[in-house]
């Protein structure tokens, strides 16, 4: 049996998904621009899609959100559009963002730092979550963005968006959120949130890779990151990828319909792993599971280094990983437990599990008995674990 517990990574695409993809890249193959039928036909897949995506996220209006190639490509659009919109042609320079954003937010931030831009990284608490009191009192008159994520991709937690839109409302500054492990995950509903802008990607909730998007509340004016063609009213250019963009729509509105049900079926199992694992000593789990998305656990093992347990593990067949998978190969502490607080040994420690709703029972304790033996294997031959045994023998 192979098991796959890294759909924090990237997820498999659902296979109703696929089948509705293929027929737009054979029969249906139309830019849908056209005006011919080849284009006509297209174009109302577009629409649908539009629909299912504004939708699912109940925005105000269909023209608020915008196809992109990732959520990277989202990111990167509102940073650097705000830079040039608010900083380098207005007053503002500064743009606060949170310690724990992926990497695409936080190198681009370090990008606009070598064009002057001033950052500020904000602190995250125990739990690995920026405090919304904690965004208020770094903006200043000068802050032209604050950009915080809505849950994070390696603990799972889940930040005050509703508050610090509020906040950045009341003092006048634009709010971006990277919702890539939200959407699809926990409801996400823009019109309850003060939310200017959003990303996500299709490939974290059963869709394709390579179709993200990104919402701009009542389109307001963001300039282009891609100038060219009148695609997405010149928002956006390139020629419209229909196949994924109709995998995206579908796939958000399987994600998001039944969502109670859904995630309650996915918490029990994350629960069932989850406390089964905090059985063996010297184990501790990231974050208030309370607060968590209800797929994610990211645990950390005293002794038991994250790269040893995901080699052991993947002879198991099981599919894991030590954190975010861009940094997967630089063999790194993990960020987000080091801004906790965590020491840099038991940072080399985390494992983050992520399920999905394909995940079954008989998986989950799989899992658990490949975990346990694999830690008393590791812990064996672990010479930092031999020190602190005595106390566990
Ligand atoms: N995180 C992870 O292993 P793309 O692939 O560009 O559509 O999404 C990037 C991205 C942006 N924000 C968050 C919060 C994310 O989790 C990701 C992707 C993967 O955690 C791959 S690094």
């Amino acid at each position: 049996m192979e098991i796959y517990l890294d759909n924090n990574a990237t997820t498999m695409v659902d296979p109703k998904v696929v089948e509705a993809m293929v027929p737009f890249f054979g029969q249906m193959y139309g830019n849908p621009n056209s005006l011919h039928k080849f284009g006509t036909q297209t174009h109302a897949a577009l629409t649908k899609a539009v629909d299912q995506v504004y939708k699912a996220l109940n925005a105000a209006d269909a023209d608020d959100v915008i196809f992109t190639s990732c959520a990277t490509e989202s990111n990167n659009w509102v940073l650097k559009s705000v830079w040039l919109d608010h900083i380098m042609h207005g007053h503002k320079n500064h743009i606060v963002v949170s310690e724990v954003e992926h990497p695409s937010v936080l190198t681009t931030c370090r990008f606009l730092e070598e064009q002057g831009v001033k950052v500020t990284y904000l602190p995250v608490n125990d739990q690995g979550i920026v405090e919304a009191h904690t965004v208020k009192s770094f903006i200043t008159d000068r802050t032209a963005l604050v950009s915080i994520m809505w849950a994070n991709n390696e603990t799972g937690m889940i930040f005050p968006i509703k508050e610090i839109g509020e906040i950045c409302r009341e003092k006048g500054v634009l709010f971006h959120t990277d919702a890539v492990q939200a959407v699809g995950k926990i409801p996400v509903d823009l019109q309850a949130v003060h939310v200017d802008f959003l990303s996500f990607s299709a490939h974290k909730f059963h869709g394709p890779k390579g179709i993200g998007g990104l919402y701009i509340r009542n389109s307001q004016a963001l300039s282009p990151l891609l100038h060219g063609g009148e695609h997405m009213g010149g928002r956006r250019s390139g020629t419209l990828n229909v196949p994924y963009i109709v995998g995206m729509g579908l796939a958000m509105e399987l994600a998001t319909q039944n969502m109670s049900a859904t995630s309650a079926k996915i918490r029990a199992l994350r629960d069932r792993l989850e406390d089964a694992l905090l059985q063996l000593p010297d184990v501790f789990v990231v974050g208030n599971r309370a607060n968590r998305t209800p797929n994610t656990l990211l645990i950390s093992i005293r002794g038991v280094e994250g790269e040893g347990m995901l080699w052991d593990l993947n002879n198991a067949h099981i599919g894991a990983s030590t954190g975010s998978a861009c940094a997967s190969e630089d063999l790194e502490a993990n960020t987000v437990m080091l801004a906790i607080g965590a020491d840099s040994e038991l940072a080399h420690t985390g494992i983050r599990l992520s399920l999905s709703r394909f995940t079954t029972e008989a998986e989950v304790d799989a899992v658990i008995d490949a975990f346990k033996k694999a830690v008393g294997r590791l812990r064996a031959i672990s010479s930092s674990y031999a020190k602190v045994q005595p106390t566990h023998s």
